[in-house]
């Protein structure tokens, strides 16, 4: 435990010298509560009427030819051509969803009468994970399933908030904000996919991580009321780093379930790629007991496997049963 304290504040930002002691106890649902109308009028203001993308769609990408979209859907399979028989690559087709499955997980993210897509609210700590409760979920006339959450960690800059906008392309006025700069995301950002879960956007940990990182992202996973699945993003392109295995360290610690997924695909050369590849999936097999065995490959940029992570989303927040193959 000793070790774990010392290792978890490597994930915190490196300069400061030990977690500042609160100055003054307001109960922290308030401290939540207080800050929504200040972001959320920041969020709005800077809405854009902005179109979608063309491969935002499954149904769009479906007009492609077989064989480029099922490059697109199942980047793996794709990789997996140039590795010797020799490898067992059996642990990434776990989660193989059909084309029917796919396109019924779309309706989920795709915004209707009945299905609302929109940022909810942001927190900037959660000392005692001030809960979106049942009551407070249905003043807002969401239901108990919207309670469900899934959450996005991961260094900064690896990605996360891109993910998230791709995973929302079908919804562009749901304001997702990305940028070069490490650092951006600095609360935690939740979003309501209608009545089905609640996604929430964490900053990243490492370099420029919010000084309130270990305080507001560390308690929320500690506590993890709802929480369905961790969504741990590696940078594909450069592969795992020191501040990523502590990461998973945490996440085992927490015995949360979790999974990874490797962003950026389309930054790296394909050797390089799956040299990382290999190295995530021999960690999960080795070091790990919480995290699922597949790790899941994505480029925001392109798309790749994007419409199959909305699949896994849908599926194992309990909303996508999937056809038997
Ligand atoms: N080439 C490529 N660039 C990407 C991809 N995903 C994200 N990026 C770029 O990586 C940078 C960081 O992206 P963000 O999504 O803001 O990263 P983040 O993890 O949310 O970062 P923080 O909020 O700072 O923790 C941006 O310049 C993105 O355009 C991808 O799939 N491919
Ligand atoms: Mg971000």
């Amino acid at each position: 435990m000793l070790v774990w304290f010392y290792n978890r504040k490597h994930l915190a930002p490196p300069k400061k010298k030990k977690k500042k002691k609160r100055m003054f106890h307001i109960k922290p649902r308030t401290i939540f509560l207080n800050a929504v109308p200040k972001l959320q009028k920041s969020i709005s203001t800077s809405r854009t009427c902005q179109s979608n993308h063309k491969l935002a769609s499954f149904l769009e990408a479906a007009k492609m030819p077989e064989k480029k979209l099922r490059k697109l859907v199942f980047p793996f399979e794709d990789l997996e051509r140039h590795l010797s028989s020799k490898v067992n690559t059996s642990n990434f087709h776990l989660f193989q969803p059909g084309f029917e499955d796919i396109k019924r997980a779309e309706m989920f993210f795709t915004p209707s009468k009945n299905q609302k897509i929109d940022y909810f609210t942001s927190a900037v700590r959660m000392d005692h994970a001030p809960l979106i409760t049942q009551s407070e979920v249905s003043e807002n006339a969401r239901s108990e399933t919207a309670a469900m959450r899934v959450c996005f960690i991961g260094r900064s800059n690896v990605g996360k908030s891109s993910l998230i906008k791709a995973l929302f392309s079908l919804v562009p006025e749901t304001e997702v904000r990305v940028s070069k700069t490490p650092g951006h995301t600095k609360k935690m950002n939740f979003f309501t996919v209608g009545k089905a879960f609640t996604l929430v956007d964490m900053p990243g940990y490492g370099y420029k991580a919010p000084k309130d990182f270990v305080d507001m992202v560390e308690t929320y996973l500690e506590t993890r009321h709802n929480l369905k699945r961790t969504f741990l993003l590696v940078d594909g392109s450069v592969g795992l780093q020191h501040a990523d295995r502590i990461a998973i360290d945490m996440c085992e610690e927490f015995g949360l379930p979790y999974v990874l997924v490797m962003t950026k695909i389309d930054k790296a050369k394909q050797g390089e790629l799956l040299r990382h590849i290999l190295e995530v999936q021999e960690v999960i097999q080795s070091q790990t007991v919480g995290c699922f065995p597949q790790p899941f490959l994505v480029s925001s940029l392109h798309y790749s496997g994007v419409y199959l992570l909305r699949c896994f989303i849908a599926h194992v927040t309990g909303n996508l049963k999937l056809e038997p193959s």
